[in-house]
């Protein structure tokens, strides 16, 4: 039997009436050629199935989306930028679309795009109304384009409208629906840096931001979303920010915050209404978040607010663009709306020291507004934290690196056994693959290394699976299991170097690269196995932990011939991976030598200190002198100081 109301007093009804709206209509937003891109309509196709197939759309009221009027769209947006986004989807526009998109950051239009930003904004103002009203306890928007970035005459990061404040102005303008102070929950992984302008100096709006920001370089990367950012004038203190100072941050982190800043901020400021930007790209799994919440996360996140304006609560979809996680994400806030039962699950982790640290940067900085947030948090509660990241959950540094979802599944949701969680992922695609590696296989190459993989028994993993010392996780190795059929070391004049904060397989501590430009001042050892071009393209799939399906091959016989001549081959379907750029070294006994690093962008980030130089770990570092040593090249002390200059001479 499905609704059971196991809450208090008899005279509860059975089922609270959430509403949820979904409309195919915003699917016409895509790419104009359709090309690859995270915020694609399959996002909230897949929340939609979800919920279907779960059972959970039809306990819902279901809502037609309607668009919304220009009168509330100018209540946050200027007049121009009105005029763009009405005219874009028009033909006249049809040669100019592409131009005007790249005037913008993150932002691309098509036909569809006109109508889906007129629907996404009036179907948060629909169900936003209804919930006002009292015909609905709570509802979901699974709208896109999502709307938290886009400001008062500019759209970015992949929104053209401020759906939740359009929402939030026609909530405040609407005087019979009693609507007097909003609070606005922002837990997508970004700042919402247009809701925050939007609501500046606006005391009647709360609004509330928790995202990754690290110092102003994840995106927006700006200060806008710094926890100095409080508000002005009569809104001082009505604005607050949130921000990591890391990734990787999960339910312990969030939830944290939830405790000591938001839901006792929520208590003195007793809002009305709530309304929450619900971006799922904070969620364990997510390409472009890199944080790890789970599905419990979100399910008791959202429970804790319940509490609060009489469960009165609009969730409108913003990011989030794992598919699975995203999906799994919703199914569990719909059950909380749904259900009066309680959330189970358990958090296992302690929040990180830098969690605490800004928890107490944020309540220092507005205790002067809110009472509730001036005691001095005790050092028995914020003593409590990560060791250091847990390597089990630690998702490598960047804000790219693809995920092994399956990994953080075993170890981190499959506990919380109510919510199921069943996120896809990937094995290699056997069928499909077939073909290509038939011919790939009768191609050698000379794979050159020039980190850990210069020791033989750490690269063979890559070939027959496994993992040896001082690795923090097994690889599945090659299709093709057999040895390299010949082992030879050469120097180059290429510039070898150490970055990023810490990587899946050695934990803390940078990683080797090359400058894939050669110099005839720099000197790098490297080692060469001769293996296949099939092999090739496993070992490049694991380098650049993926969840491509290998359904074709990334590194072909075409892809051999463009190398020979340009140098170097950017590898698109794993451009998030770290090493997707392979370099082109010229030939040995008629064969090529290839390696792989990353590209002269990255580069230019690790001299600008956009993505850290950081010396290896010891492990790390052991590997390399060990396979500089074994393999005859150096003795031991001139690897060390080998690395170590590598570590230390400036870019
Ligand atoms: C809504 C949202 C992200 C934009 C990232 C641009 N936008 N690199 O998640
Ligand atoms: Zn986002």
């Amino acid at each position: 039997m499905e609704g059971v109301d196991s809450g208090s007093g008899g005279t509860s009804r059975s089922q609270r009436r959430v509403g949820i709206l979904y409309d195919e209509r915003m699917c016409r937003h895509h790419t104009p050629d359709d090309e690859p891109h995270p915020e694609n309509p399959n996002r909230i196709r897949a929340i939609w199935s979800k919920l279907q197939s779960a059972g959970v759309a039809q306990r819902c009221e279901v809502l037609n989306a309607k668009e919304a009027e220009d009168k509330y769209i100018l209540s946050v947006h200027g007049k121009s930028h009105v005029d763009v986004i009405r005219n874009i989807s028009s033909k006249q526009f049809n040669s100019r679309r592409n131009r005007i998109a790249s005037k913008f950051n993150s932002i691309y239009l098509n036909e569809g795009s006109s109508e889906a930003a007129y629907l996404a904004a009036g179907s948060v103002v629909e169900v936003a109304k209804r919930v006002a009203k009292g015909e609905l306890d709570s509802a979901f928007a699974i709208v896109r384009p999502p709307g938290h970035h886009a400001e008062h005459d500019e759209a970015m990061g992949f929104c053209l409208y401020n759906n939740v404040a359009i929402a939030t102005n026609f909530l405040l303008s609407e005087k019979e629906l009693s609507i007097n102070k909003i609070l606005i929950v922002d837990w997508d992984v970004h700042h919402g840096n247009g809701t925050q302008k939007s609501f500046w100096k606006d005391p009647r709006v709360l609004f509330f931001s928790v995202h990754r920001h690290e110092f102003g370089s994840f995106y927006p990367a700006n200060d806008d979303g710094d926890y100095t950012m409080i508000g002005e004038g009569p809104g001082a203190g009505y604005n607050i920010n949130v921000p990591w100072e890391n990734g990787r941050c999960g339910d312990a982190d969030y939830l944290a915050v939830w405790d000591h800043i938001l839901i006792p901020v929520a208590k003195q400021f007793n809002p009305d209404m709530i309304l929450i930007s619900a971006g799922f790209d904070a969620a364990v799994g997510d390409p472009l978040g890199g944080c790890c919440v789970t599905p419990y996360g979100y399910a008791m996140m959202l429970k804790k607010l319940m509490d609060f304006a009489r469960g009165k609560i609009v969730l409108a979809l913003e990011g989030g663009y794992n598919l699975a996680s995203i999906s799994n994400s919703a199914l569990a806030c719909m059950e909380v709306l749904l259900d009066n039962k309680t959330v189970t699950g358990s958090t296992e982790a302690y929040p990180f020291e830098s969690t605490w640290r800004v928890i107490q940067a944020v309540r220092q900085e507005l205790k002067a507004f809110w009472s509730v947030l001036a005691d001095e948090l005790p050092t028995k509660l914020t003593s409590q934290k990560a060791p250091i990241p847990v390597m089990k959950i630690l998702i490598s540094g960047s804000d790219s690196e693809a995920e092994d979802v399956e990994e953080l599944l075993q170890d981190v949701i499959l506990p919380l056994s109510t919510l199921r969680v069943d996120v896809d992922h990937h094995v290699l695609a056997e069928s499909a693959s077939v073909s290509w590696r038939s011919d790939l296989t009768k191609i050698d190459i000379w794979y050159a290394t020039f980190g850990s993989n210069m020791w033989k028994p750490r690269f063979l993993c890559y070939i027959e699976g496994g993992l040896v010392d001082g690795m923090q996780k097994p690889c599945s190795g090659s299709m093709d299991k057999s040895l390299p059929k010949e082992i030879l070391w050469k120097t180059f004049p290429h510039r070898l170097l150490f970055g990023r904060e810490s990587s899946r397989t050695w934990g803390l501590g940078g990683v080797a690269f090359l400058h894939p430009e050669s110099k005839n001042e720099d000197i790098v050892h490297m080692c060469l196995y001769r293996i296949t071009l099939e092999q090739f393209n496993d070992v490049l799939l694991q380098e650049n932990v993926s969840s491509y399906d290998m359904s074709s091959p990334l590194f072909d016989l075409t892809s051999l011939d463009c190398i020979k001549e340009k140098g170097s081959f950017n590898l698109e379907a794993v451009k998030k991976g770290w090493y997707h750029n392979v370099v082109y070294l010229g030939m040995q006994q008629d064969i090529p030598i290839l390696t792989m690093t990353c590209d002269t962008l990255v580069i230019e980030n690790f001299r600008s200190g956009k993505v850290p130089l950081r010396a290896p770990s010891e492990d790390y570092a052991n590997t390399l002198v060990r396979g500089l040593v074994e393999g005859g090249q150096l003795s031991e002390e001139e690897a060390v100081s080998y690395i170590k200059d590598a570590a230390t001479k400036p870019l």
